[in-house]
């Protein structure tokens, strides 16, 4: 297994994590080479997900990796952050598969559920058999889900839901979506989850095509046309918006991580070639100017690296904070896109081939600037806490 020996040398990560912690990112590294690596090409050309191996990441404890009981390996923030660096440093998209099933749907079902709604899904979404999505966005704008139109309504003893969603991953391939819908009941309308098995009359998903980012991976419109569901379907104790944005921060969280995995990939490119390609009589990493590059990219890898490390032992300590975790959303994934750049830069023509992984981070992390808040979002609530002023 190749490991990132100078990048690792400059900077001892390792002597700041446990031996466990280091045994489920060793567990990642070796799933991203062996897994992901020789097959991400091809998938990212053809917009092909690679749905055989999810069973593996529930194998290796990766589905709900933080949540404790049904299945789940009840692993500590530090760890899931790691396994979100190693599964993004193969690919944006199976972090993202990882964030979906256990950030999004599982931790809604085991925040929130009844008793029998944890039995009835999360031990088969830990092992990989059944697969969730989180279906909050809608397509009039994702940063204002205040403003959803989609609708649940009493109809005896049960419920008919009516909307729309967009960008809901993996919401063609679910088992379950949890769907977030108003009840109106007169002049109030409040929040509330509703667990959706995907054999329902009236869900209809569909991935969305012509995506140049995140090909690997599937992205849907759903549409709800009279849903009609059990009372049971109710999230019993998810009430309002603060219900999804308590998980939105379980995904935002393991973004602070992941996005720093796809600029070290980028970094490792950009190293590599910067020691075997030769301009002008030597190698281009002889020259200042790469150096410097490379020496600025390296910096704000391990500042994200520690920033998400210090993130990670706060939420350990259940001490983590929405805004604690928008400087990391926002940095991590800001400074990726950065040094994605630097490293196309620094293999010139070849940069733009799939001959190497960086224009495909690139792209990828386009979606991921914009999803679980853009930067302008995070920005604003950060903007917020320094101000005491509301400016959405
Ligand atoms: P406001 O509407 O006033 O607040 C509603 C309630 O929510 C609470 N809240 C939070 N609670 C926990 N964690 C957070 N991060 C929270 N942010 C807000 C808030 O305290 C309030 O509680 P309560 O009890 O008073 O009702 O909203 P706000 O002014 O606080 O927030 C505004 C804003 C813009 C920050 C918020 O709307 C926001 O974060 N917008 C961005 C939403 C976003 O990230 N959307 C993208 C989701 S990604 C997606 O859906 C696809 S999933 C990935 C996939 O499927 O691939």
């Amino acid at each position: 297994m190749t490991t990132p020996p100078r990048i690792d040398a400059v900077f001892d990560l390792d002597a700041l994590l446990t031996e466990g912690e280091r045994e489920w990112q060793l567990a990642a590294r070796r799933f991203a080479q062996e897994r992901i690596a020789p097959v991400i090409e091809e998938d990212f050309e053809r917009a092909h997900f690679r749905r055989e191996l999810v069973p593996e990441l529930g194998e290796l404890g990766f589905l709900g990796m933080h949540l404790d009981g049904y299945g789940c390996a009840g692993a500590g923030a530090v760890s899931y952050g790691l396994v979100c660096l190693e599964l993004e440093a193969g690919d944006s998209g199976w972090r993202t598969f990882v964030s979906v099933q256990g950030s999004l749907a599982m931790s809604a079902i085991h925040k929130y559920g009844s008793e029998e709604q944890k039995q009835q899904w999360l031990p088969g979404m830990a092992k990989g058999e059944l697969i969730g999505c989180f279906a909050l966005t809608e397509p009039q704008g994702g940063s204002d889900p205040a403003a959803m139109t989609t609708t649940a309504r009493r109809d005896g003893d049960g419920w008919v839901l009516d909307g729309v969603k967009r960008w809901i991953g993996l919401a063609s391939l679910a088992d379950v979506a949890v769907v977030w819908a108003k009840v109106v009941d007169g002049s109030e309308s409040v929040v509330r989850g509703f667990l959706v098995p995907q054999s329902t009359p009236g869900f209809t998903a569909t991935p969305i095509e012509g995506k140049l980012s995140m090909r690997a991976s599937v992205q849907c419109d759903i549409d709800l046309d009279g849903v009609r569901l059990p009372s049971d379907a109710m999230l019993p104790g998810a009430k309002g918006l603060s219900a999804p944005f308590g998980c939105l921060n379980e995904a935002r969280y393991g973004i602070v991580w992941g996005a720093m995995g796809a600029a070290r990939s980028c970094l490792e490119a950009a190293l590599e070639r910067s020691t075997s390609r030769e301009v002008f009589g030597k190698p281009i990493g002889a020259n200042q100017l790469i150096q410097a590059k490379l020496a600025d990219m390296l910096v704000e890898v391990e500042k994200g690296i520690l920033l998400a490390l210090h993130l990670g032992r706060l939420k350990e300590r259940g001490a983590l904070t929405p805004a604690q975790i928008s400087v990391g959303k926002l940095n991590s994934v800001r400074e990726a896109l950065a040094i994605a750049h630097e490293a196309r830069a620094i293999l010139a023509g070849d940069g733009i081939t799939n001959a190497f992984p960086v224009m495909r981070h690139a792209a990828n992390l386009e979606s991921v600037r914009t999803y679980e808040g853009t930067d302008e979002i995070h920005q604003l609530v950060l903007g917020r806490a320094l101000t005491g002023l509301n400016a959405f």
